[in-house]
């Protein structure tokens, strides 16, 4: 892309998408391609040892933009939009990929959220806990027009589990 035509495409991400209503988590038919036995895996995993990790979504990055989970692992990802315009974190793959427990937001928590896409506001957070269950590479990326052509995209791999030493 030529550095001009690059320009009016961010001033266009800039301005036209900001005048839009607030974009709203998306959920998804828990029939449709996700992990089953959500209740009881998020029952099973040991809550205490799960990992707490941190994402930042700004103008127009991911950081960082690589996340790696362990499968069979729980874990606490907060999802914090220090930037200053709405974003969305978006992975069909990882979301088919995990057992959901909650969805922290500031007006409440969704228990076992079945997700497609989830949206922030300038200056907002949310807390996704999960359990990793499938192992595999997924895609990530803000859903906000052109923001992914900008570099707004990253990478979540689920490693499987090292068979146990002794
Ligand atoms: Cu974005």
């Amino acid at each position: 892309m030529k550095k001009r035509q690059r320009a009016v495409l961010v001033a266009l991400a800039l301005v036209g998408v900001a005048g839009c209503a607030p974009a709203r988590d998306v959920f998804g038919d828990p029939k449709a391609g996700y992990v089953g036995d959500v209740a009881a895996r998020v029952a099973a995993a040991d809550w205490s040892s799960a990992e707490t990790l941190t994402i930042a979504l700004s103008e127009f990055a991911f950081s960082p933009d690589r996340l790696t989970f362990q499968e069979g692992a729980p874990y606490r990802l907060s999802i914090e939009n220090g930037g200053e315009r709405a974003h969305s974190f978006v992975s069909e793959g990882f979301f088919e990929a995990i057992a959901a427990r909650k969805l922290t937001t500031p007006s409440g928590a969704v228990e076992h959220p079945y997700l497609k896409s989830i949206a922030f506001s300038p200056g907002e957070a949310k807390e996704l806990h999960f359990v990793a269950v499938k192992p595999g590479t997924y895609e990530l990326e803000c859903t906000v027009p052109l923001h992914a052509t900008f570099g707004m995209t990253g990478k979540i791999r689920i490693e499987r589990e090292a068979p146990a030493t002794r």
